[in-house]
């Protein structure tokens, strides 16, 4: 353990206060924002006690928010007896410890960045995932180190949000170098781990099946969902980034035929750029998925600024040109008569509720068509000796008509695009 004991939970939940910006250009009103940003505190384990806003349209350079601004949270951090500040947008590392000496110690400031790095250190389960955390957290840690310096030293004997960066690394022990050291250690390790995937992936890619990526917002139900369709157990809660790490499983269509769904890693909106870049590899899931269907919380007040945030993301990555279909879910949370309005104004979508089991047949037919749609058309005389092709192919494939010749089974079929290509070479029209 070294110099200081480790705390896994704060015992009592750190107060907080939430601090955002009311932006006329922002498409988020602050309100809604700090909604948000009261929910990854709450995920993160503590406990919001106050708000503070101001009407700014750029940032103050030395302090993100004015003078009077700066006074007045002194005052309230004061009287509510506050733990710890958290900003809605990013800090500069300056900001940041500019605003640490004008509250004083031992009140922390910190940012979404910080708060989202943090629940996603509690979150990630598998060794790659754990690692590209420790990446992130260490790269925002790194300039802050002179400003986080003594305060982290008593953070770790206190606990609470941003006090598990670098965890299970001896890392109060070390300076800059050090951190810089770790980094580039963990980048390696890293690349390791993402070489023995691509490895993998190539070969999950040259398997045939029809893969569908499940993606959307933080806690619109895709685990759910991905449970209620193939009646598996991936753990799914009301809270924020509750799966970090992308599970698949198979599931039979009407019809019999089998495809994989991918359960991934919600979006949120301002994302910081540098976890979407560490969660890359995570993310290559959708971009390398047959059909991508955006999961929305139709529930949620500000769904369509959710799909917004998401479809952006998607962008971003380069997944916007893949094929995609919108699923609102939840909708046993909504009027009827709001339902039909929804499917009215929205006839592309489909319309389910992952508790409630509504729609689900619904959304099979229609992901047993998309999978349909992609399929080519061919024939093929396959030789008896491919008896493992032939299964294959009355699994995951159409089969029209079937005949056994001397030479083996000919068969008219609609495969997808990887099983079609797999059986050019037995193909005769
Ligand atoms: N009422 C209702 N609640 C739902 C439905 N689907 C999911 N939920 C609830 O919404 C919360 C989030 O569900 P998850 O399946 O964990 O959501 P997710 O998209 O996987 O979330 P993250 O992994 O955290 O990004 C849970 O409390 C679910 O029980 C639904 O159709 N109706
Ligand atoms: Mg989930």
């Amino acid at each position: 353990m070294g110099r200081f004991s480790y705390i896994e939970t704060a015992p009592v939940p750190e107060r907080a206060l939430l601090l955002g910006i009311d932006r006329a250009s922002s498409p988020w009103p602050v309100d809604r924002s700090l909604d948000e940003l009261e929910r990854l505190a709450y995920t993160a384990g503590a406990e919001v006690v106050a708000r503070l806003t101001q009407r700014l349209d750029r940032p103050v350079p030395r302090t993100f928010i004015g003078s009077g601004k700066v006074e007045e949270l002194v005052g309230m951090v004061r009287r509510l007896s506050i733990d710890v500040v958290i900003f809605d947008d990013e800090l500069t590392p300056s900001q940041q410890s500019n605003l640490e000496h004008a509250v004083g110690e031992p009140v922390k400031i910190i940012d979404r960045t910080a708060l989202i790095l943090d629940i996603f250190g509690r979150h990630a389960k598998t060794r790659e995932g754990r690692l590209q955390v420790q990446l992130a957290q260490l790269q925002y840690l790194l300039p802050r180190l002179r400003g986080m310096w003594t305060h982290l030293a008593k953070e770790q004997t206190r606990g609470g949000i941003g006090s598990r960066f670098g965890q299970g690394e001896s890392q109060l022990e070390v300076d800059r170098r050090m951190v810089r050291n770790r980094i580039a250690a963990l980048r390696r390790q890293l690349e390791t781990l993402e070489r023995r995937r691509e490895v993998q992936s190539r070969a999950r890619v040259e398997s045939p099946a029809f893969r569908i990526a499940l993606a959307g917002y933080t806690n619109a139900g895709k685990s759910s969902l991905l449970n209620r369709l193939t009646g598996s157990s991936v753990l799914a809660q009301d809270k924020l980034f509750a799966t970090l790490d992308p599970t698949t499983r198979s599931l039979a269509l009407p019809g019999g035929r089998v495809v994989t769904v991918t359960d991934t890693v919600g979006f949120i909106q301002k994302l910081p750029t540098s976890l979407v870049e560490s969660f890359k590899s995570t993310l290559s899931e959708v971009l390398t998925a047959d059909l991508i269907c955006k999961v929305v919380d139709v529930s949620d007040d500000d769904w369509k600024r959710h799909l917004a945030a998401v479809e952006s993301v998607l962008a971003d990555i380069g997944a916007d040109e893949r094929r995609a279909i919108t699923v609102f879910n939840k909708v046993d949370l909504l009027e009827p008569s709001e339902r039909m309005g929804l499917a009215r104004s929205h006839p592309d979508a489909v319309v389910v509720s992952a508790s409630s089991g509504f729609g689900i047949d619904e959304l099979m037919e229609r992901l047993s068509r998309e999978a349909s749609s992609a399929d080519r058309l061919l024939t093929a005389v396959i030789p008896y000796r491919e008896g493992a092709l032939l299964q294959t192919l009355h699994e995951q494939a159409l089969v029209l008509n079937e005949e056994y010749l001397p030479e083996g089974t000919r068969l008219v079929v609609k495969a997808a695009p990887r099983l079609a290509a797999e059986l050019e070479r037995y193909r005769v029209l």
